[in-house]
């Protein structure tokens, strides 16, 4: 804020991060900005921030989001003033009108880190404001052509969230953390709201729920039931072909089930990215993930089946052995039938989360970003020590994405590219480069480069880089135009 001059919040999400781009990521989706910053987009966030001092130095600056909110530290050296802690809603409009009412933003305030004595404090603040209680997504104040660059696969499409909070706690998730155990549900007007003001040339949604109809048989009455009454006599007949995507468990499928059916069957419901994460009961209970392999099996069949298109989401555990990458390249084999396709990271210590808290102790310089920094924190490099020579573990995890994305033009496929260069054509440039994340993520080349740009020869071994065994090229897949083509690991 500039005393003196017209007063604003302006809101800035930064880039992505270079290791998405190598990987080629934001040509298999690209959604329209909710959340801002990720561990992996730090430098970004700290560019941005470095940039308006600049440009206007008596400008407060303040950072959000998981990564601040969780590794303050990290954000030491950079230009935020304040840093708002975890959910925002509250805390961020109380700054806002008091900007408002004072005409100057203070240099502490309740919800936010601010800098003294050289450490980040922080002023405890008010508690989450209830999802139903805030206002819709304002899509309809974006520009049309915005709308060209929002997209997930051969569509372009929408984005909000039904709910927010997961009463689970995985190791590697830092979501519980950040919006806590208690599922919070958005209302049904805004939700509502939020299809109807999608410009018409929009033809799919994401949710951006953590799990999806994750919440209460009173909640589910309040806001599931009657959306999927709406979307199927009021929203599906006015657009037509338009479809939706979500992530959630498989032992929610399992337990909604008739509500996931006729989700699929009625609602538009399309593609279900579920949490797999593992192909052994002992690796789900390291994570403490509370699901069962039976159950993760048996929910991607039974989705299939009804017609679903699913993608399986995996995380690959640094201790993996050759015999675990075996068992998961058995899975996909087996299940192949009914998953279109996976997706896999490697299970990062992402600060705030209990395998952070846990890694540290073996591995302190995970906190120094000079050591390992910020992108390295993009779930495609090992951070913590691997039980293979990390060559070989990057050479199987390439493995992995291989035996999973196998090419296959199915008659669907071709009918969705059709539809793509009709009603979307400016999606096509986008989709010639889609094939370069595939070849990517199936080379352990771009693995092992990639490790050495975020953290150097940090965790590699002896072994000299030249001795590398590239792969047959035979072996790696040339197309990711399956139906639709999911959106990629980075991409959930
Ligand atoms: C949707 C989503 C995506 C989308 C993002 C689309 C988009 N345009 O924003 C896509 C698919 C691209 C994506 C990609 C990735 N994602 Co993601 N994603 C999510 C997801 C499911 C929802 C995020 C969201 O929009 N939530 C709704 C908003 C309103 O909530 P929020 O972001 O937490 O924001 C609140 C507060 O944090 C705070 N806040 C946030 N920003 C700010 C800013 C200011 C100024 C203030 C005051 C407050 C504030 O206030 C908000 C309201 O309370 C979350 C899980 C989750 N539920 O949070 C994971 C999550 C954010 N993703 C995660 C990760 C790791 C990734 C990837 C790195 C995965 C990968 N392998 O590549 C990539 C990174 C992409 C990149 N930018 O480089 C992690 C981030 C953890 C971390 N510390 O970085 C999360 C938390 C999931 C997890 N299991 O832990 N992701
Ligand atoms: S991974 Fe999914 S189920 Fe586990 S804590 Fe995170 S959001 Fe919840």
């Amino acid at each position: 804020m500039n005393p003196g001059r017209p007063r604003g919040v302006l809101l800035i999400e930064p880039d992505i991060n270079p290791v998405a781009r190598r990987f080629s990521l934001p040509n298999i989706a690209n959604y329209p900005p909710i959340s801002l910053t990720f561990t992996s987009n730090g430098d970004e966030a700290i560019g941005v921030a470095a940039a308006i001092r600049s440009i206007s130095p008596t400008t407060t600056i303040v950072f959000g989001g998981t990564a601040p909110s969780e590794d303050p530290a990290s954000f030491w050296d950079s230009a935020a003033d304040l840093i708002c802690c975890r959910n925002g809603d509250a805390a961020f409009a109380a700054l806002a009108a008091e900007v408002r009412e004072t005409g100057r933003a203070p240099a502490r305030f309740p919800g936010f880190f601010h800098r003294d004595d050289g450490r980040w404090v922080l002023d405890p603040g008010p508690p989450a404001a209830p999802l139903a209680s805030l206002r819709p997504y304002a899509w309809h104040l974006l520009p049309n052509r915005y709308w060209r660059e929002y997209f997930q696969g051969f569509r372009p499409t929408g984005m909000s969230q039904t709910s927010e909070g997961c009463p689970y706690d995985c190791t590697f998730c830092t979501v519980w953390k950040t919006h806590g155990r208690k599922v919070s549900l958005a209302s049904l007007a805004n939700v509502q709201h939020d299809f109807n003001s999608l410009p018409a040339s929009i033809r799919g949604f994401f949710f951006a729920d953590d799990i999806w109809m994750q919440a209460s048989e009173r909640q589910i009455q309040e806001l599931y039931d009657p959306l999927l009454e709406w979307m199927a006599s009021d929203f599906l007949p006015r657009r037509g072909d338009f479809w939706l995507t979500v992530e959630t468990r498989t032992d929610l499928y399992l337990r909604e089930e008739d509500r996931f059916k006729a989700w699929i069957r009625r609602g538009g419901l399309k593609r279900i990215l579920f949490g797999v994460e593992a192909v052994t009961d002992e690796q789900l209970k390291n994570f403490s993930k509370r699901n069962t392999v039976d159950n993760n099996i048996e929910a991607i069949r039974r989705a299939a089946e009804t017609g679903a298109i699913v993608t399986a989401q995996f995380v690959i555990p640094c201790d993996a052995t050759l015999a675990y990458f075996d068992e998961m390249v058995r899975f996909l084999k087996t299940h192949r039938r009914w998953i279109r396709t996976s997706n896999f990271t490697v299970a990062t210590p992402l600060p705030g989360t209990d395998l952070y808290t846990e890694s540290l102790k073996v591995s302190p310089e995970l906190a120094d970003r000079k050591a390992v920094s910020h992108p390295a924190f993009s779930l495609f490099t090992a951070l913590t020590p691997t039980r293979l020579d990390v060559r070989e573990f990057y050479e199987q995890v390439a493995r992995v994405f291989r035996a999973a994305n196998q090419i296959h033009f199915s008659v669907d496929a071709q009918r969705q590219v059709f539809r793509m260069a009709v009603q979307s054509p400016w999606l096509i440039r986008r989709l010639v480069k889609a094939p370069l994340a595939l070849r990517a993520l199936t080379d352990p080349r771009t693995f092992l480069d990639v490790h050495r740009q975020v953290q150097g020869d940090r965790l590699l071994g002896p072994r000299p880089v030249t001795s590398y065994r590239p792969l047959p090229s035979s072996d790696i897949a040339t197309s990711a135009t399956r139906a639709g083509m999911a959106p990629s690991s980075a991409q959930r």
